[in-house]
């Protein structure tokens, strides 16, 4: 008898933690396409095709390292359209006597998969997924008894046990955060750096033909399609950001241009989180750049700081909290999706473009999802679940370990502060700083009330007057409030009414 190993779509690695329990003459493995995990969202198309493409490449792979891999393809005859489905199906194909899989990234199957023995009748083992820097347990206990979870406390100690930029116990430069030098605008710039592309091979071509014929009616462009799908690539294109984007990454991680959808950021996660690149190699990498002369310190600290802070701390936060974390809704945000974030139709330039990108690229960088799309759905009042739904579909990176925590906590302040210190609230002033989207929009950035004012100006502060109870006691937003009661009756009036008229539109 064999082990049979269930290896998911974003758990492409070679060292995972189900491949090193067991040998590869004692197992097959199985990976499965399926209409369930296809589904649950409606994701981008760009990101089923990605995805399907990495995993068979990733079977071949398997299979040139000796193992054997039984793969089913969305469309093979018999193909039951659920995991579950397909684990039951491999054990009649093959004699097993236990099931073993790295435990998945997200809440809804790991609990769906606590009842697998017992519908399957076989024993099923759920191992820890190593590939991150903190354990469930460990995050935990950096949890218990704190106050305030702030991610710079957790993100040092996360420095100290990987060693990343430390230099003994000190770390590197004497700051452990370069954050503040890392705020400027970005100008045009002719040799801009790009993210490297790839031409489709015929894997990728059976499956883009496969997604669209399967999945027409889900959001987003499938062509042109230029993400990498092998391990290869998307290491080569980890190293064309090493050498062309990095040394400016942290100089100008919060700017937004018109014409440039990556500027210097990396456009990794989608690599990082189906497992083709591994977090704390691209981090030591990353730190040898530094340590050779390469690049500036604020850059590489900025890049490690996303990958061992902020991406083990959203998913740390994400098993803490869950599944009471996906419903909560502190500022009781009720309003319906707008129907232009997924179509693009909006006179807010800064909007039309975060979403039209997103439609092309499957991708948007943080200060576009956060600052534009969020703010927006933040000062608008939008259903945090239905904007969590959003980005879960559209952007190729997500899955909800790291979009929920991101969406919920972060931008949408529904947690009440939990991950965020305060909303991510915003004027157009903001974007104007941060971007070029202003000078080409309809609406006038300088303009605070009245059918041309921007519409991020008045909403700013009708977000303010709205949850001004909670907010006056707020460290960072306190000051705001003061300042939105200092207003007299008339432009506390015209406030109300620019909102009630923008926001009455969208309805
Ligand atoms: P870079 O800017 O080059 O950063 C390098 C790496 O750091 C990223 O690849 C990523 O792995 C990590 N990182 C950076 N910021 C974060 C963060 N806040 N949380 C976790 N990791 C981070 N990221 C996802 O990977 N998946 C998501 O579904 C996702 N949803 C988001 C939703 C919202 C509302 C917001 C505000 C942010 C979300 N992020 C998500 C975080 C961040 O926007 C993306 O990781 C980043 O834009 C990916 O692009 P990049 O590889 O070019 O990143
Ligand atoms: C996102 C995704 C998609 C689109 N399709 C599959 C699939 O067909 N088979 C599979 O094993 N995994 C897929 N995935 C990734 C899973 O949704 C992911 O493993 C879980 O959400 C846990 O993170
Ligand atoms: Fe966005 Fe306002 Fe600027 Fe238009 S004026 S691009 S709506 S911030």
């Amino acid at each position: 008898k064999k082990k049979l190993i269930l290896i998911l779509g974003d758990q492409l690695s070679l060292g995972l933690s189900s491949l090193a329990a067991v040998n590869p003459d004692n197992a097959v493995i199985l990976m499965a396409e399926v209409r369930a995990e296809a589904t649950y969202v409606r994701h981008h198309k760009k990101k089923i095709a990605f995805l399907f493409s990495a995993m068979r490449h990733f079977a071949e792979e398997l299979s040139q390292a000796g193992w054997t891999a039984d793969y089913v393809q969305y469309d093979a005859s018999g193909n039951s359209g659920s995991l579950f489905g397909e684990v039951r199906r491999a054990l009649s194909r093959h004699d097993i006597d236990e099931v073993i899989l790295t435990e998945p990234g997200e809440w809804r199957l790991r609990d769906e998969m606590a009842e697998w023995e017992l519908r399957l009748d076989v024993p099923v083992r759920i191992l820890p997924d190593d590939r991150f820097l903190c354990s469930h347990e460990e995050f935990a206990g950096w949890a218990e008894g704190r106050k305030a979870l702030r991610m710079e406390y957790f993100y040092r100690d996360m420095r100290r046990k990987s060693g990343l930029l430390m230099d003994g116990d000190n770390p590197a430069g004497g700051k452990w955060n370069y954050d503040a030098e890392n705020r400027k605008a970005a100008d045009r710039d002719l040799m801009m750096p790009q993210p490297l592309r790839f031409e489709p091979d015929d894997v990728t071509q059976q499956v883009i033909a496969l997604v669209s014929a399967e999945f027409a009616d889900h959001f987003g462009d499938l062509s042109p399609f230029w993400f990498g799908t092998s391990r290869d690539q998307a290491e080569a294109a980890f190293d064309h950001f090493l050498k062309t984007g990095l040394a400016r990454f942290g100089d100008y991680q919060d700017a937004m241009l018109r014409d440039e959808k990556f500027l210097y950021h990396a456009v990794v996660s989608l690599y990082l989180n189906c497992g083709l690149l591994c977090p704390l190699d691209i981090c030591r990498r990353v730190e040898a750049e530094y340590r050779a002369g390469r690049v500036p310190l604020n850059a590489a600290e900025g890049f490690i700081r996303q990958v061992i802070g902020w991406r083990e701390y959203v998913r740390g936060i994400y098993w803490l909290k869950m599944p009471g974390y996906a419903q909560v809704n502190a500022l009781e945000a009720k309003r319906p999706l707008p129907e232009f974030y997924w179509t693009a139709d909006t006179d807010m330039a800064c909007v039309r473009a975060c979403v039209q990108q997103t439609k092309e690229e499957a991708y948007a960088h943080h200060i576009q999802r956060l600052m534009v799309t969020g703010t927006f759905a933040l000062l608008a009042g939008v259903d945090p679940g239905e904007l969590h739904q959003w980005y879960l579909a559209v952007y190729a990176d997500a899955y909800e370990w790291v979009e929920l925590p991101n969406t919920i906590g972060m931008s949408q302040f529904a947690d009440g502060g939990l991950l965020a210190s305060k909303p991510y609230a915003a004027s157009g002033a903001y974007i104007d700083r941060m971007s070029d989207y202003c000078s080409g929009c309809h609406y006038k950035v300088k303009e605070k009330n009245g059918e041309k004012a921007c519409p991020f100006n008045y909403l700013y502060w009708d977000f303010i007057a709205r949850h001004k109870a909670r907010l006056a006691n707020n460290p960072r937003m306190g000051q705001m409030v003061r300042s939105y009661e200092r207003f007299d009756d008339a432009k506390k009036q015209a406030i109300a009414d620019d909102a009630k008229r923008f926001l009455g539109s969208l309805d």
